[in-house]
């Protein structure tokens, strides 16, 4: 019997298999303590040279069960590493990841590649008063030219009497950089600027980039030179052709307007080549022109040493050129799959 209980023991392949050859041969009503009862009913002699051998066999079951158990415990927990295993070899999920808007994009390139040329970056306050983004550019209360701006007034003036507005334009921080730096300054200003409008190529929200170059000497050459060689960096080709249209500003004296030779493929616009070119047409960009007199002088400028050049060109219609993009409203709908679409997210 101890030989067919050793085998039981050694054969069971979990710890309740086990268990029941416990209790068979050491539980209440196992043979082996049946056995051991056995010896109460014995003489004296009988009982002393039995006694040691069941003992032995109770030992020996005890011991063979509590290795069993050891064994069967070590292997379960083995088991469940097993499972429980990461396995690094794994390709991971891809986590969604944000990216560069468009536009940020644009206005982190067009900064570096004007850092190159010697500008530096200004800034202005998007609420603007009156006096900053219209007076000081040459354009009082009764100019036409206010009008079309479709400016967002705010309905209370502040403090000082001044009223108060969503700039309309970059223009404004000519002024307040000329009257903290004075002149020489060399400066190029990126922001926001609101005028209530929309239709595919105009926004309500959109974004310029003001230029100005103030110093001795300065004619429309300078202004030619500076955008043609930004334009050849920024869309990476030689090709690039300017037109610099007449046009009128109050705030410059030639205005030119800036527009850039471009071919339709597809339904995409690239630019490149002559404007005038078969399959070619012009894509307007942006204004410039000789900073007026006038301008410089409320800036606290001397006209009479110093010349400047400013440009003020619209960062989403160079965007869209950029990246081939057909819709300006697109770009402030905040669709990640627009954006993945043009290769800017994960
Ligand atoms: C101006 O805003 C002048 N301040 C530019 C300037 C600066 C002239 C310095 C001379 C010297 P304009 O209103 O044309 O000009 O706007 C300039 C550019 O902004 C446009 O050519 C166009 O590219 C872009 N733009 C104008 N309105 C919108 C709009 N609603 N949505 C998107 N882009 C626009």
């Amino acid at each position: 019997q101890k030989d067919a209980a050793l085998a039981a023991i050694a054969d069971a392949a979990s710890l309740e298999a086990l268990d029941e050859q416990r209790v068979a041969a050491l539980g209440k009503k196992g043979w082996v303590s049946l056995a051991l009862k056995t010896l109460g009913q014995m003489s004296p002699d009988e009982r002393q040279a039995a006694a040691p051998a069941i003992q032995a066999v109770r030992a020996e079951i005890a011991e063979a069960i509590e290795a069993k158990k050891a064994s069967l415990e070590a292997a379960e927990l083995e088991a469940q590493l097993a499972s429980e295993t990461l396995d690094l070899t794994l390709p991971a999920r891809l986590a969604p990841s944000g990216s560069v808007h468009p536009v940020s994009q644009v206005m982190d390139e067009l900064a570096e590649i004007f850092a190159d040329l010697g500008f530096a970056v200004a800034t202005g306050p998007e609420i603007e008063d009156d006096w900053h983004n219209f007076t000081a550019l040459n354009m009082d209360e009764s100019h036409p030219a206010r009008a079309m701006h479709d400016t967002f007034y705010f309905p209370d003036k502040a403090a000082d009497g001044a009223s108060m507005l969503l700039r309309t334009h970059t223009s404004p921080v000519q002024i307040r950089s000329m009257k903290e730096q004075g002149a020489p300054i060399r400066i190029i200003a990126p922001g926001r600027v609101y005028r209530s409008d929309s239709d595919a190529t105009h926004t309500p929200m959109f974004h310029q980039v003001e230029g100005l170059v103030v110093d001795r000497d300065i004619h429309l050459g300078h202004l030619k030179w500076t955008l043609e060689t930004f334009f050849k960096a920024f869309f990476e080709r030689e090709d690039i052709t300017l037109r610099l249209r007449p046009s009128y500003f109050p705030f410059t004296e030639p205005s030119v307007e800036v527009d850039v030779g471009y071919s339709n493929e597809g339904n995409r616009r690239v630019v490149g080549g002559h404007g005038d070119a078969d399959g070619h047409d012009w894509m307007e960009l942006g204004g410039s022109g000789m900073v007026n007199s006038r301008v410089l002088e409320m800036a606290g400028v001397d006209p009479n040493e110093f010349q400047g050049f400013a440009f003020g060109l619209g960062i989403d219609r160079i965007a869209m050129l950029k990246y081939g993009m057909n819709d300006l409203r697109a770009f402030f709908d905040g669709d990640p799959r627009w954006l993945s679409h043009y290769g800017f997210s994960a």
